[in-house]
């Protein structure tokens, strides 16, 4: 047994001269390792006669014991040393500049279509969204536009191409040329389907606005093919237009000023009747007359009306006992009136010298 006095010895020496962590993983693999010092004297156990292998085993046992739990005292020791020395010798240099971490911010539309979204949120309206690739179903026609209305007019809708199912000319009557790439998918013109899509799950009473993106194919100073919408609806067994006139007046007067003069003004929607749109004085020249509003004094900001029987009759609704009202805006003009801002494409351009004014 003097070979395991001997590897003790060793294992000593070797001990004293250690001075880093891995020079510890390294004696701890010699010795303790698969092929290790003391896991091949282990092994060669097994060709000692029975009535050796007891105490050779126990003895090689106490030596392994005895390196592991040196291993570990050391292993504190040496830690302890090394993290000592790093801060010793580490430092920080408090003169270097700082990081430069650009700072970002909300863009103009969003900031004002939050805080739209909050006007109707303090008056008890819930918001609800819906798909951007809309079915022509939603789109137009529970909403009483009829196949030969402008709006469906192949320059103001992106047409959705489906596999397989194209409509043909022949099936959407005469429509000729124009008509032959006409599908039943098309990314929505506004958010009415988003109202639809509501009432068809949901019984009155309701209130809510459906904010979002909206798509026509239209390209100019005051048109980009995709921009912001706010629609709102609000059911129930004793809506009248007078609802119509309070709930606007006071948005209109939340969102510019409460001295801000609002006018409503006959019009006509297919999905609502009778309908208005309404009118506030110009911003610009305070009801002067301007570029702006174009000498009239007013611009116009929404639109509005009772709810078309026909789309209640659509969604299962009683008309007999129902009646609602409706209004949308477009968000990028509301932003425009608020910020004086006179080209509507500044907002798509991402050039950073508008954008960080924000
Ligand atoms: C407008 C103007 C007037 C409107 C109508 C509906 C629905 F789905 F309830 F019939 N949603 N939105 C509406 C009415 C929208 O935007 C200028």
């Amino acid at each position: 047994m003097g070979d395991v006095n001997k590897l003790r010895e060793e294992f000593v020496r070797e001990c004293k001269g250690l001075s880093s962590l891995k020079q510890l993983n390294d004696l701890r693999i010699r010795y303790l390792g698969k092929k290790g010092l003391l896991t091949q004297r282990l092994k060669a156990l097994s060709a000692l006669s029975p009535a050796e292998r007891p105490a050779a085993g126990k003895e090689i046992n106490i030596l392994k014991r005895y390196v592991e739990a040196e291993i570990k005292r050391l292993e504190g020791e040496l830690s302890s040393l090394e993290s000592r020395k790093k801060v010793a010798t580490e430092s920080i240099d408090i003169t270097l500049p700082g990081k430069y971490i650009p700072a970002g911010s909300r863009h103009p539309v969003n900031r004002v279509l939050d805080e739209i979204v909050d006007i109707f949120l303090f008056m008890g309206f819930t918001v609800e969204e819906g798909p951007e690739v809309e079915l022509d179903h939603y789109n137009f026609e529970a909403l009483n536009i009829p196949r030969d209305h402008p709006a469906r007019d192949m320059q103001d809708t992106f047409y959705v191409k489906t596999d397989g199912e194209r409509q043909s000319s022949s099936s959407t009557g005469d429509g000729g040329d124009k008509r032959e790439a006409e599908t039943d998918v098309v990314l929505r013109t506004h958010t009415s389907p988003v109202q639809i899509r509501v009432m068809e799950k949901q019984k009155p009473p309701l209130r809510f606005i459906a904010p979002g993106k909206v798509y026509r194919c239209d390209s100019d100073v005051s048109h980009t093919p995709m921009f912001h919408q706010v629609e709102g609806l609000m059911v129930g067994e004793d809506i009248t237009f007078s609802h119509v006139k309070s709930v606007l007046k006071l948005f209109v007067h939340s969102l510019f000023s409460v001295d801000t003069p609002v006018r409503f003004r006959p019009s006509y929607f297919p999905f609502t009747e009778p309908s208005a749109e309404i009118d506030i004085g110009c911003v610009l020249c305070k009801g002067a007359g301007c570029r702006v509003c174009k000498g009239t004094g007013w611009i116009e900001v929404l639109g509005a009306g009772m709810v078309h029987p026909k789309v209640f009759e659509g969604v299962g609704y009683d008309t007999e006992k129902y009646t609602g009202f409706a209004f949308g805006m477009g968000v990028e003009r509301l932003t425009m009136l608020k910020y004086g801002i006179d080209d509507i494409r500044l907002f798509y351009e991402n050039d950073l010298r508008f954008l960080r004014q924000f």
